[in-house]
């Protein structure tokens, strides 16, 4: 009978999906763990999901979380850091208007100590949309080849709504994210995390 392996005894990394409010990160979240689309509100704290998968032939728990990107959450973000194996960043690529501030709040997370050399994951979301930039366009706009030059990076067209690229989202993130050292340590600080933020959950 084939044995399944218990969960808290895979190699377990967690993943920051950021990126401005409305980007669509709660829909990507969504569409990747139930292949669906949810009706999302606002994320006031934060939405986590956990999956399965695999890197290197082993079997790995990804923990995706979902941080809110309104201005007020955005000071929160850095109390994620730590532990994170990898970063997503979600932008909208039909917003011209906001493509600046996305940029600079990108720039700010990478200046992180905790984040240092970790993958960077940008997401060119909202691909369905007339109008919207190229993931090309998105990668030239936010000057990427310089922001992670010290980092792998890797630009994904997407539209978290229709599904288009969805898999490939998930590919780059299990490819590129670092599985960390000690487990252990990264619990106690996931949970220090939670304790921290539990009061400004989504309502
Ligand atoms: P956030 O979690 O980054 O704040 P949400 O963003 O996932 O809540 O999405 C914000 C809005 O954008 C939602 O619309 C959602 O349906 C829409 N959206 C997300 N991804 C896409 C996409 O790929 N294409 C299009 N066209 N829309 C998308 P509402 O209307 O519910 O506010």
């Amino acid at each position: 009978m084939g044995k399944k392996k218990s969960r808290s005894k895979q190699p377990a990394a967690q993943v920051l999906l950021l990126g401005l409010d409305n980007s669509g990160k709660s829909t990507l979240l969504y569409k990747l763990k139930h292949n669906a689309c949810v009706g999302t509100v606002p994320t006031i704290g934060f939405n986590v999901e956990m999956f399965d998968a695999r890197k290197n032939r082993k079997s790995i728990a990804l923990t995706l979380w979902d941080i809110g990107g309104q201005r007020k959450m955005r000071e929160h973000w850095k109390s994620f850091h730590q532990d994170a194996g990898a970063v997503v960043f979600v932008v909208d690529s039909s917003d011209r208007k906001r493509l600046d501030e996305a940029r600079r709040e990108l720039e700010n997370t990478l200046r992180s100590d905790q984040l240092r050399g970790r993958a960077v994951v940008l997401v060119a979301n909202k691909q369905d949309v007339n109008g919207a930039l190229t993931a090309t366009e998105i990668k030239d706009k936010f000057n990427l080849r310089k922001t992670c030059s010290d980092r792998d990076w890797f630009v994904q067209p997407c539209s978290a709504s229709t599904g288009f690229g969805v898999e490939e989202v998930f590919r780059q993130i299990v490819q590129m994210v670092k599985l960390p050292s000690d487990t252990a340590a990264m619990k106690a600080n996931i949970k220090e995390t939670i304790h921290y933020l539990r009061p400004t959950n989504r309502h």
